[in-house]
């Protein structure tokens, strides 16, 4: 049992709360827990450990700007790489001790007497903190599709965020459902060892080519040496990736540019012209996430790669069968189908003010103020909450805006003695009403897919933040004391 005298509790240990937790030893509040599930650190970079996994953003602005590292491998480093860097900032910022691992949230409830919040663990374990804070991401709980008979499957079948590496794929027959994020990377590492490796895919994305290329040493040397060297590369890498936010948020000149670029590039690589059908996504490019892979076409057209686009209507015990009949055979069943990337806190129940449930208020509301706090929920922050992922630039730069954010919400609450604050409901209101503008004519809403970025009932999106990153930025400098109630002892 903590003790009312942890101010904070963080859950999760992945890039937002240990970076929530750094941010609050440099702020010089050092009472606070941070609970993890897992038995590490890392949070996505700890569970995806697929063949070929690695980041999408290039490394130099896909860390955190407070620890630059001059020794990123290559333009985008590997998952192991990830990792470590993460292992290594949690333990040059001291904060690793101050994670207890193995400890999920299972339940938190805002007690109005105390002004607490009491959670307990799925161990039955309570913990009381004043303040709660999400790091939970939102790519953290796999989503199985509900195919016909997939119980039945004799060999071994997992997701691509819990990679088997005992499931020997070596000259067996490979089933892997999607082609998304997970699966262009993880499909041109094992095409080579599988027999016969077939791929089914639901929906064509457009894909870029990947600019990766390993970091020289002299380079890596020139920015241990002059980090401003690497200051500078930093931020022309965050503006060349910034600019394109304009494309995502209606541009059509910039949309057909990139959309030009992605099929120059599908020409090159596919030669043969029913195959490159195939491939060709029928929305406007940037609808679902655009894709970067420099040898995943290449992977396609291997003789031992069949790509299967009828729709899965079955999975008997060693086989896969698609509409029209057709049975391939499957020994191994890789899915990789993603996350359920819209279901905010899932499995956890998180009572507020006057016992409200959060999953029912989130229905209602389907918006958290800048993503980070909700009304009804007193001193409960997210990081990486509801409409602030990105689809053009590090998620990193967002992550790091809501920690200061929190930063400052907690030194206000310190400074002028309260208990606690709460979202207005007005505010809320307000700031739902201009997202569902913003994102009305954005390419995400109106390009012609359906994506995991939005709500399977509802096909809003409660996932992307449709600005650029240096309008949230903006928006989350300073704590307007206006959008909130702030709860004293007495009041
Ligand atoms: O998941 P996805 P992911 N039958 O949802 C298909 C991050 N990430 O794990 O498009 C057949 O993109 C589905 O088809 P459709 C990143 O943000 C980051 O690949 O829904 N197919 C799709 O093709 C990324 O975007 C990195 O029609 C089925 C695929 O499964 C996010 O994670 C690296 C199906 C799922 O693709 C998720 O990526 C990797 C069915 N029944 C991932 N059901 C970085 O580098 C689903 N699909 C930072």
């Amino acid at each position: 049992m903590v003790g009312t005298s942890d101010n904070v509790l963080i859950v999760g240990a992945g890039f937002a709360g240990l970076g929530m937790a750094i941010a609050l030893r440099k702020a010089g509040m050092e009472s606070f827990l941070v609970i993890e599930k897992g038995d590490d650190v890392g949070g996505t970079w700890r569970d995806n450990r697929y063949p070929g996994c690695a980041c999408d953003i290039p490394s130099h602005l896909y860390s955190f700007s407070f620890d630059l590292n001059p020794e990123w491998s290559r333009m985008y480093a590997p998952q192991p790489e990830i990792w470590e860097y993460l292992r290594r900032c949690a333990k040059r910022y001291g904060v690793l001790g101050r994670v207890r691992f193995r400890t999920a949230m299972q339940e938190a409830r805002w007690d109005e007497d105390q002004r607490l919040w009491e959670v307990t663990t799925r161990d039955g374990e309570r913990i009381r903190a004043r303040v709660l804070i999400s790091g939970m991401g939102a790519l953290h709980v796999p989503r199985w599709p509900d195919l016909p008979g997939h119980e039945r499957f004799r060999g071994p079948a997992f997701h691509s965020a819990a990679w088997d590496s005992g499931a020997g794929l070596e000259g067996r027959h490979v089933a892997v459902i999607g082609t998304g994020a997970s699966a262009i990377q993880l499909v041109p590492q094992i095409a080579p060892m599988a027999g016969r490796l077939y791929l089914y895919q639901r929906t064509p994305a457009w894909i870029l080519p990947r600019l990766d290329f390993p970091i020289a040493d002299r380079w890596k040397r020139r920015f241990a040496r002059v980090p401003g060297l690497m200051r500078l590369f930093r931020a022309w890498l965050f503006w060349s990736l910034e600019i394109r936010v304009a494309g995502f948020l209606g541009n059509r000149w910039m949309q057909v540019q990139g959309e030009k670029m992605a099929r120059r590039f599908l020409e090159r690589e596919v030669a043969d012209s029913q195959l490159r059908a195939a491939l060709t996504p029928n929305y406007a490019f940037g609808c679902k996430r655009v894709l970067i892979s420099s040898d995943f076409y290449q992977a396609v057209q291997r003789s031992n790669v069949e790509l299967v686009t009828e729709p899965i209507v079955e999975v008997r015990e060693r086989s896969v069968v698609t509409a029209g009949g057709a049975e391939r055979p499957a020994d191994v069943l890789i899915y990789a189908t993603g996350f359920r990337a819209t279901e905010l806190l899932h499995g956890v129940h998180l009572a507020g003010r006057g016992g409200i449930d959060f999953h029912q208020a989130w229905r209602a509301s389907r918006t958290a103020f800048l993503g980070i706090t909700t009304s009804g929920f007193p001193n409960f922050f997210m990081l990486l909450g509801p409409n602030t992922g990105l689809g053009h630039n590090s998620v990193l730069l967002m992550i790091e805006a809501q920690i200061r954010y929190v930063v400052s919400c907690l030194k206000r609450i310190e400074r002028r003695g309260y208990c606690a604050m709460e979202l207005r409901p007005e505010s809320q209101r307000r700031f739902g009403d201009f997202l569902r503008r913003r994102l009305a004519g954005t390419v995400w809403q109106s390009g012609g897919c359906r994506s995991w970025y939005q709500d399977a009932e509802t096909g809003e999106n409660p996932t992307i933040w449709p600005g650029s990153v240096v309008a949230y930025r903006r928006r989350t400098r300073r704590v307007e004391a206006g959008d909130y109630l702030w709860i004293t002892a007495s009041n």
